[in-house]
C-alpha cells in the first residue's frame, strides 16, 4: 500500500497536533523534526511487531551482534528511505512549504562509538534488515556519547556529547524486559536440595539494566530488526537505599559516558564494569528470549548466534557458562559446548596498546562468579594443551598471564569462529599476532573484508551519482550491488562521463558553500579535493599528509608562478583526549592551514580546511565531493579501513599504501586506477626485523625531505609552541615508528602523478567511473552474507518480498 502525498501531509497534520495541540506552521524546526520521526516510527512499527512475532513463530535463528560501540548516524532519512517513504514526504513538506533537508539537520547524530570499529556495527545492522536476517545488536545506551570536537586556536578541545538533550524519538524505553546485574560482594557455591552446586552472592552492588529499543528497518521489505541498548538504573526496590544523588553515583556512572579511545586500552575499572553490564543484560536476555522456543537448552546454538565485536564484549563467554551451570544447572562440558558454538569473535586491530589485559586482581574483585568461571576455564584448557602442544605454545596461549586476563586469548578459545576484516589483517593474524592459536585451531580461522552500506554511503549521501547510474543501467544495483559492474561500459561514453563530471562538481561546489559557511575558507572547486577523514593517530599517518602539504607550500614559495594543480586539503579526525602526540598533529595542521589559507603568494593553488567534530554526518556531506581519497596508513597497521571502501563508491580515486582493505580496492580496480606507494607489509616486517632502521640517517641524506622538515621548527609556521619540535623530534631523533621517512619520497612522486592524471580531466573521470563500477564487491550486504553462511549459520527470512536479492557476489 504504496503512502501518496496527500494522504501523507492529512497524517503529518494529525501527528503534529497530537503532539503539540497547535498546527504545524507554528512548529520550531525541532518539533516539526519530532513529530516527522514519530510518524516514520509510528508507520514502520507494524512492520516492527510482525518482525518480532514472525521470528518466534518461524523459531528461526537469530544473530546478536555485541559491540561497545555503534554509530548509526542520523536515522529518519535513511528510514523513509528504506521504507519507500522518502519522496513522498519530501514533496509532501514542500508542499506545506518545509524543507526536509532543513527538519533532518535538526536530528542528533548519535556518537556512540569512535570510529571504524562502531560504525561497521551499524552498516552491518542496515545489512542484516535489509537482507532480512534476524540480526540484532546489543550495546549501551550512553549518555553522554563521543566528546564534541572543537578548536580553539587550532588545539583540540573536547565538550560533552548530550546527543539526549532533545528527547531521541527512535528509541522505546521496554520496562518490561530489564535485567539485573550484581558487581562485588562474595559469591560461593553452595549445594542445594535438589543436589545442584547453587551460586551464593552477598553484599554485591545490583544494577537495573533497562533496555531501549531502536528500529533497524530493512530495504523495502517489511523486515524491521532491533538495535537495544542499556543503560544502567537503581533496581526499584532498593531506591529506599539511595538517600543521596552521590550515593547513586557508582550506578549512574555505568552508562553515562563513551570512552573516548581507540586503540588504547586504558585499563579503567568502570570501563570493565560497562563492559560486562552490557554482556550479562544481553545474556540474560536472551537466553530468557530463547525459553519461548521451549526448546532443550543443547538446541540453543541452533537459535543463537552471539557474535563479539572486537574483545571488548568477550565476558559473554564466562556469563553464558554462568548461566548455564548456576541457573540452568547444566554440566560443565554441557554448558562449554553450548558456548563455544554459539560464539564468534572479530579482530579489529593489532595495536598491541589495544590489546584488553585487565589484571586478575580487578577482575576478581569486580566479577568474582566470572573470574571463578574464567579461572576453570584457563585451568581446563592448559590440562588439555599442555600434553599435545607443550609448554611454550600453552603458556602463550593461556588467558591468565602474568596477573593478567588476556581477553583476545578467552576470545579466541571461547569461539568457534575468529576473523579478520581484511585479507591482509587475517593473515597478519595467522603468522604473527594469533599465530600460536593458529596451530592450535586453524579451522576457526577465516578471514570476512569489511563492508559498506550502499543505501547510506551512496544512494542518500550521493543522490546526484545515483540518479546518473539508475538512468544508464536501471536500479537492480540498489538490490543487487553486482550489477553496478555494468557501468563500466560507459568509461568511454561522452555524455555519460561530463555527466559524471559534472555532479562530481556540484557535489564539490556544496561541499565548498559549507566550508565557506563553517570554516570561512573559500575553496575553488575545481580544484583537487584531496580527504583524509578518520581517527587521528600516528598509524594512520597524517602528519605524512602534512609534510606533503608543507613540501608542496615551500615549493609554491619559492616558486610562485610555476603551474601548481589548485589542491584542498580536507582533514576530518579526532584525537583520544589522552593522545597528545596526536593532539599536536592536529595543532600543526590547523596552523599550517592558517599560513596557507591567508598566504597571497599561494592563493587558490592550496588551501587545508580541518573541519571541528568529524562523524558520520560530516561524512556524508564530504565523501561524494572527494577526488583523491587519502589511505597512507604504513603497510600492516590499518586492519581495514572502511573510508577508503566509501569515497571510492563515490568516484574518488585512492592513494595508498598496500595495507588492510586498500589491497583488496587495488585487486578489484586495477593498479593502473588507483595510486599505490610506500613499503609493502613484508617490507615493514622485515626492516622492524632488521632493527636498522635510521630515520636521522633519511633526514640528513634527503635535502628535500630536511628541509620541510625543518619548517617545522624553524619557525615557518607561525603559532605553534612545541608541537612543531614534537613531531620532529619523534620521526628523527625517536627513530620515526610508522616510517614516514622512509615512506616520504614514493609519496610525493605518487602525489606527483595524482597533479598529473587530473591534468586530464576526461581520464580522470573514466578511472573515477571504473572505481565507482567496481566498488560493489565492498557492499556490506555481502559481507553479512558471508558471516550470515560461514559463521551463524543464519538465513533470511526468505518468504519475504523484494529486498536485497544478493547472489554470491565477487569473492573478496
Ligand atoms: C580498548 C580501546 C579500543 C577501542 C576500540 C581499542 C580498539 C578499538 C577498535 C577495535 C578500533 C577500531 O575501530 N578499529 C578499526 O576497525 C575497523 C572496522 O573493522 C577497521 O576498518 C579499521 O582498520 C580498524 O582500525
Amino acid at each position: 500500500m504504496t503512502l501518496t502525498v496527500k494522504e501523507f501531509i492529512k497524517d503529518f497534520k494529525v501527528q503534529f497536533q497530537s503532539m503539540y495541540a497547535y498546527s504545524y506552521e507554528e512548529g520550531s524546526t525541532e518539533q516539526l523534526y519530532n513529530a516527522l520521526g514519530m510518524y516514520v516510527k509510528n508507520y514502520l512499527s507494524g512492520n516492527w511487531k510482525e518482525t518480532r512475532e514472525k521470528y518466534v513463530k518461524n523459531s528461526v535463528k537469530q544473530v546478536f551482534y555485541f559491540s561497545m560501540e555503534f554509530l548509526p548516524g542520523r536515522q529518519l532519512e535513511s528510514n523513509a528511505y528504506n521504507l519507500g517513504l522518502l519522496d513522498t514526504i519530501r514533496e509532501g513538506l514542500q508542499e506545506m512549504g518545509l524543507s526536509f533537508d532543513e527538519l533532518e539537520e535538526a536530528e542528533a547524530d548519535p556518537a556512540l562509538g569512535n570510529g571504524g570499529l562502531g560504525r561497521l556495527a551499524s552498516c552491518f545492522m542496515d545489512s542484516l534488515a535489509s537482507l532480512g536476517i534476524p540480526g540484532n545488536g546489543n550495546g549501551i545506551r550512553y549518555q553522554y556519547g563521543l566528546f564534541r570536537q572543537k578548536f580553539v586556536d587550532g588545539y583540540q578541545v573536547e565538550l560533552p556529547e548530550n546527543w539526549l538533550r532533545h528527547r531521541n524519538i527512535w528509541e522505546t524505553r521496554n520496562d518490561k524486559s530489564t535485567c539485573m546485574v550484581r558487581f562485588g560482594g562474595n559469591v560461593w557455591l553452595e549445594e542445594n536440595h535438589l543436589g545442584f552446586m547453587e551460586a551464593k552472592y552477598e553484599n554485591t552492588l545490583n544494577v537495573l539494566a533497562v533496555p531501549y529499543d531502536t528500529p533497524m528497518v530493512g530495504y523495502r521489505n517489511d523486515i524491521v530488526n532491533n538495535l537495544r541498548l542499556w543503560s544502567a538504573e537503581i533496581p526499584i526496590d532498593e531506591e529506599e537505599n539511595y538517600h543521596t544523588l552521590e550515593a547513586t553515583e557508582p550506578i549512574k556512572e555505568i552508562t553515562q559516558v563513551l570512552y573516548p579511545d581507540d586503540s588504547n586500552y586504558e585499563g579503567r575499572l568502570l570501563r570493565l564494569k560497562q563492559e560486562y553490564f552490557m554482556v550479562s543484560a544481553g545474556v540474560q536476555s536472551i537466553l530468557r528470549h530463547f525459553r519461548k522456543y521451549n526448546l532443550p537448552r543443547k538446541n540453543i546454538p541452533d537459535k543463537v548466534a552471539i557474535h563479539i565485536n572486537d574483545t571488548h564484549p568477550a565476558l559473554v563467554i564466562p556469563e553464558m557458562m554462568r548461566i548455564l551451570l548456576d541457573e540452568e544447572h547444566l554440566t560443565w562440558e554441557q554448558a562449554w559446548e553450548i558456548t563455544f558454538k554459539t560464539c564468534s569473535y572479530t579482530n579489529h586491530t593489532i595495536l598491541r596498546e589495544a590489546l584488553e589485559k585487565w589484571p586478575i586482581d580487578m577482575m576478581k574483585d569486580l566479577l568474582p562468579r566470572i573470574y571463578m568461571i574464567i579461572e576453570e576455564i584457563n585451568r581446563r584448557f592448559v590440562e588439555t594443551t599442555m600434553p599435545i602442544y607443550g609448554e611454550r605454545i600453552t603458556w602463550q596461549t593461556a588467558i591468565l598471564q602474568n596477573g593478567v586476563v588476556n581477553m583476545a586469548h578467552l576470545a579466541v578459545i571461547g569461539s568457534h569462529s575468529v576473523n579478520g576484516v581484511a585479507k591482509l589483517h587475517t593473515e597478519i593474524l595467522m603468522n604473527d599476532v594469533l599465530k600460536d592459536f593458529f596451530e592450535l585451531y586453524p579451522e576457526r580461522f577465516n578471514n570476512k573484508t569489511n563492508g559498506i552500506t550502499q543505501r547510506r554511503w551512496v544512494h542518500l549521501s550521493n543522490p546526484g551519482l545515483t540518479q546518473l547510474i539508475d538512468k544508464k543501467i536501471g536500479e537492480e544495483w540498489k538490490t543487487n550491488p553486482s550489477e553496478l559492474k555494468v557501468f563500466k561500459s560507459f568509461e568511454k561514453d561522452k555524455k555519460t562521463l561530463q555527466k559524471l563530471a559534472d555532479i562530481k562538481l556540484e557535489n564539490k561546489q556544496r561541499l565548498a558553500d559549507y566550508i565557506e559557511e563553517v570554516k570561512g575558507v573559500k575553496v575553488d572547486p575545481k580544484a583537487i579535493f584531496d580527504v583524509q577523514i578518520k581517527r587521528l593517530h600516528a598509524y594512520k599517518r597524517q602528519h605524512l599528509n602534512l609534510l606533503h602539504i608543507l613540501h608542496r607550500y615551500l615549493e609554491i614559495k619559492e616558486n610562485p608562478t610555476a603551474d601548481y594543480v589548485p589542491r584542498v586539503f580536507i582533514f576530518g579526525a579526532k584525537a583520544a583526549p589522552s593522545y597528545i602526540y596526536a593532539k599536536q598533529i592536529i595543532k600543526v595542521i590547523n596552523s599550517l592551514a592558517n599560513l596557507v589559507n591567508n598566504d597571497p603568494d599561494v592563493g587558490d593553488k592550496l588551501k587545508i580546511v580541518f573541519f571541528e567534530n568529524y562523524g558520520v554526518s560530516l561524512a556524508e556531506k564530504i565523501i561524494p565531493a572527494a577526488d583523491v581519497s587519502e589511505q597512507i596508513s604504513l603497510a600492516s597497521m590499518e586492519a581495514s579501513g572502511t573510508s577508503n571502501m566509501k569515497l571510492m563508491a563515490n568516484g574518488a580515486l585512492t592513494l595508498a599504501t598496500l595495507d588492510g582493505a586498500n589491497i583488496e580496492i587495488k585487486d578489484f580496480v586495477g593498479q593502473e586506477n588507483m595510486f599505490i606507494f610506500g613499503l609493502s607489509s613484508n617490507e615493514v616486517y622485515d626492516l622492524k626485523a632488521a632493527g636498522d632502521y635510521n630515520a636521522r640517517g633519511i633526514y640528513e641524506s634527503n635535502e628535500k625531505l630536511r628541509r620541510t622538515l625543518d619548517a617545522l621548527t624553524d619557525g615557518t609556521i607561525p603559532g605553534l609552541q612545541d608541537e612543531g619540535y614534537a613531531i620532529f623530534d619523534s620521526l628523527v631523533n625517536y627513530n620515526d615508528e610508522y616510517f614516514v621517512l622512509k615512506d616520504f619520497d614514493s609519496y610525493i612522486e605518487a602525489q606527483r602523478k595524482v597533479d598529473e592524471l587530473y591534468k586530464d580531466q576526461k581520464e580522470w573521470t573514466r578511472k573515477s567511473l571504473i572505481n565507482i563500477a567496481s566498488s560493489a564487491p565492498f557492499s556490506a550486504d555481502y559481507t553479512i552474507k558471508r558471516y550470515a553462511d560461514d559463521i551463524w549459520k543464519a538465513k533470511q527470512c526468505s518468504e519475504q518480498s523484494t529486498g536485497v536479492e544478493p547472489l554470491d557476489g565477487p569473492i573478496a
